[in-house]
């Protein structure tokens, strides 16, 4: 049966990221905007992180993190909705690509789905090249497979080389971030 027509519960991970003004407070209001919607549950959230900008390095740190939800609403329905809640905190469309942003939700796995579109690719292309997000996806569920590289993601963590991409945990003593 194909994934859109089941009505059934999936479990999906996204990683949650801002780097622009009150970056936790960005990432937060956007959790629980989209968290508010009918057919969306929060089920667990990882540690919160400060993380050195990868792929585009001339930009602030991030804040990161990774929530994992539980929903009836299928990937596309679900994208729209996220896309939505960017534009309404401030998100500019045609920024600089991997560059600063004030509230960036990203799908990272949903199920064990396995999806390659131009508007939507499961799992996400770079989860794996990330600290940012296996990092924080670790704190949650280190067991859980990627389902095209068949390797857990504590596997794909420690397989990241550690003098690369700096990440310490966000805690009160550096709540100016
Ligand atoms: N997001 C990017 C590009 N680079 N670097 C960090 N540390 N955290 C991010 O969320 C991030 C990034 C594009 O989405
Ligand atoms: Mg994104
Ligand atoms: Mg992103």
């Amino acid at each position: 049966m194909n994934v859109e027509s089941m009505n059934l519960h999936h479990i999906a991970y996204l990683s949650v990221g801002s780097n622009l003004g009150n970056k936790l407070e960005n990432c937060r209001n956007g959790i629980a905007n989209l968290t508010r919607l009918s057919g969306i549950r929060l089920v667990d959230q990882s540690r919160i992180y400060r993380t050195e900008p990868v792929d585009y390095l001339d930009q602030d740190w991030f804040i990161n993190y990774v929530v994992k939800i539980e929903t009836d609403i299928e990937p596309s329905e679900l994208l729209r909705r996220i896309k939505s809640i960017e534009r309404a905190a401030g998100r500019k469309q045609h920024a600089i690509r991997f560059g600063p942003r004030v509230l960036d939700l990203d799908i990272l796995l949903f199920d064990d789905l396995v999806r390659d579109e131009p508007m939507l690719t499961i799992p996400h292309p770079r989860m794996h090249e990330r600290r940012f997000v296996l990092r924080p996806i670790c704190d949650i569920d280190p067991e859980i497979n990627h389902p095209v590289l068949c390797r857990s993601m504590q596997a794909l963590l420690d397989d990241l080389n550690d003098q690369e991409q700096g990440i310490t945990e966000y805690t009160c003593s550096n709540s100016s971030y």
